[in-house]
């Protein structure tokens, strides 16, 4: 892959209700994440944040959940990601919740498909008649596959951006009713914490880059709520029993060996409820194994 890394911040809070994920690019700046890579040997260029509204001034749009913001962000996020993947970077995309990822996926599949690993515990796989909370950042993925407002599935270009055989979920601990029986059907495959539990994290991870051979590139998102919130507390939406460090850090450097990581987010850090920065740390060490730091 590439020997170029454009570290893109986008400061979008819309997708959910807990103030803070805006500061999550800052968070992984202030980690270290641009001198974690150039030691490892890329060329690392952070071309800052996108421009995204400031909630505080969007009264208007409240009771629409945002859904104009969020559409207007992930265009943006879309074309910046298609530029830096025409112009041969990859493109690191630093949240801001999950709902930024409609637009860096979007925009990394703009020439070529990829495949996407999902850690997470969540599916966000809701979409407008299924969710409980009405959150976007709770249907992203459901957009990416085609389904839920119009708006977001047609960001960048018409229609879905992934099919459900080039996505795997791991970490995956909760979900709404409704939305359990929409990823039941879609045939998306995932992983859940039992899953990982009993064959253990190598064999998950191996398996699921099996299931997505048939594609040459991989983007990660990477949600830090996939981990356990006793290693990670900076984030909004909590579940426990969360994937371990080290088992995250396995799955990481298992990718990194596939050679195939082609982009990533790194989403839904809030520093507001972290513990001197730790979970944008322990998220800049996840990125540098994704990249290929080995230990030995
Ligand atoms: B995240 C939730 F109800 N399912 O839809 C919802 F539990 O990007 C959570 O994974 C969504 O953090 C979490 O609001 C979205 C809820
Ligand atoms: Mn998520
Ligand atoms: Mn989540
Ligand atoms: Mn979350």
């Amino acid at each position: 892959m590439e020997n170029s890394v454009r570290m893109i911040g986008v400061p979008v809070d819309l997708g959910q209700e807990q103030r803070g994920v805006d500061l999550g690019p800052g968070a992984l700046r202030y980690a270290g994440l641009a001198a974690r890579l150039s030691g490892l040997g890329y060329l690392v260029e952070d071309m800052g944040n996108l421009p995204v509204p400031v909630r505080d001034v969007l009264g208007a749009e409240r009771e629409q959940r945002y859904l104009p913001s969020i559409t207007a962000v992930c265009e943006t996020v879309y074309r910046a990601g298609a530029s830096a993947v025409a112009q041969g970077y990859l493109p690191i995309f630093m949240g801001g919740d999950h709902s930024m990822s409609v637009g860096s996926i979007g925009g990394v599949t703009d020439e070529h498909p990829a495949a996407v690993i999902w850690v997470d515990a969540h599916a966000d796989f809701n979409t407008p008649q299924s969710t409980i909370t009405g959150n976007i950042h709770g249907m992203a993925l459901a957009a990416l596959l085609g389904e839920g407002f119009p708006e977001l599935v047609d960001v960048g270009r018409p229609g879905p951006k992934l099919h459900a055989s080039d996505i795997v979920i791991i970490g995956l601990r909760e979900l709404d009713p409704q939305e359990r029986v929409r990823l039941r059907e879609s045939g998306i495959m995932a992983y859940t914490m039992r899953d990982i539990d009993e064959r253990g994290m190598a064999a998950v991870a191996r398996e699921a880059l099996g299931r997505l051979a048939h594609r040459t590139r991989l983007h990660v998102s990477l949600d830090l709520d996939g981990l356990d919130p006793l290693e990670v507390p900076g984030v909004g939406t909590t579940a426990p029993g969360g994937i371990t460090y080290r088992e995250a850090q396995l799955l990481m450097e298992i990718i990194a060996d596939s050679g195939l990581l082609s982009s990533m987010d790194i989403v839904e850090i809030n520093p507001i409820l972290d513990n001197s920065n730790r979970t944008a740390k322990i998220a800049v060490e996840l990125a540098a194994s994704a990249f290929g730091a080995a230990i030995l």
